[in-house]
């Protein structure tokens, strides 16, 4: 018989203002109804703050050192890297495939989604993250155009093959699972950024946009959207909306 989870509540230890990749393991946390304490938003006198994110920065955890935030803390234990969170939070509360390989598929598709994440971030920072947007705006704005013509028309007929070929409703698998919501939240992630573009491209990726949409009717992330846990999008995160680059090819 599975155990249940030991060492709740989790806690998430992201940027307080955006959010980022961050976003990704909350959508799982919500679906899952895993109690979860999302440290940075409480006040600094309760421990939150951007500080509760920085003190990850000196390699002073217990266990693994992080390289960079989201990190999840489970008891005295924490772990980083979204993909690997993810997985670690579905495996546990039942939005992973059973079969092994349809596990390690999943693992794939989240990490497929974490390139296409990279890719949109370097959009906006194509030259270093250490640089304001507006530093490196012409190269922003060549990055993008690229973007846009070449590598997200590729990214989302991907995923529509890739539903297609499993009968439309789930990435992998026959149930819901950990890649499906965070498909939902870049197909979101990318109608914020680029809706022009986004617009244009809305014929070819149908099964990602019906997807998208049974996501955010579930119940819980429905709740969740509305709650005020839910931080919006906004110019600070992943997804950044300029208008100067979300021109149509
Ligand atoms: N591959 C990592 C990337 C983590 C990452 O880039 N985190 C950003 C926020 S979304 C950050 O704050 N990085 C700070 C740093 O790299 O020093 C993941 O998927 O978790």
């Amino acid at each position: 018989m599975a155990s249940s989870p030991q060492n709740l509540p989790y806690k998430l230890y992201y940027w307080p203002f955006l959010q980022g990749r961050g976003e990704f393991v909350r959508l799982i946390l919500e679906e899952a109804n895993a109690p979860y304490i999302d440290v940075a938003r409480l006040p600094a006198d309760e421990g939150g703050g951007k500080d509760a994110v920085m003190a990850f920065y000196n390699w002073q955890t217990q266990g693994t050192p992080v390289l960079a935030p989201p990190v999840l803390q489970t008891g005295d234990q924490v772990l980083s890297q979204t993909a690997s969170i993810c997985r670690f939070l579905a495996e546990r509360h039942g939005l992973a495939p059973d079969d092994e390989l349809e596990r390690a598929t999943a693992l794939s598709l989240q990490l497929s989604i974490a390139d296409v994440v990279a890719e949109v971030h370097d959009t906006h920072h194509p030259l270093s993250v250490r640089l304001f947007y507006e530093d490196q705006k012409e190269a922003a704005k060549e990055r993008a155009g690229h973007f846009l013509k070449q590598r997200l028309p590729r990214f989302l007929a991907y995923f529509e093959a890739v539903l297609e070929r499993n009968g439309d409703h789930h990435l992998v698998g026959q149930a819901l699972s950990y890649p499906d919501l965070s498909l939902f939240h870049l197909i979101e992630g990318l109608q914020y950024a680029f809706p022009n573009a986004m617009s244009d491209l809305r014929g070819q990726c149908t099964r990602v946009l019906a997807l998208a949409t049974a996501i955010k009717a579930r119940p819980r992330i429905d709740a969740y959207l509305r709650s005020p846990r839910r931080l919006p999008f906004n110019l600070d995160g992943i997804f950044r909306h300029y208008p100067e680059l979300d021109l149509v090819p």
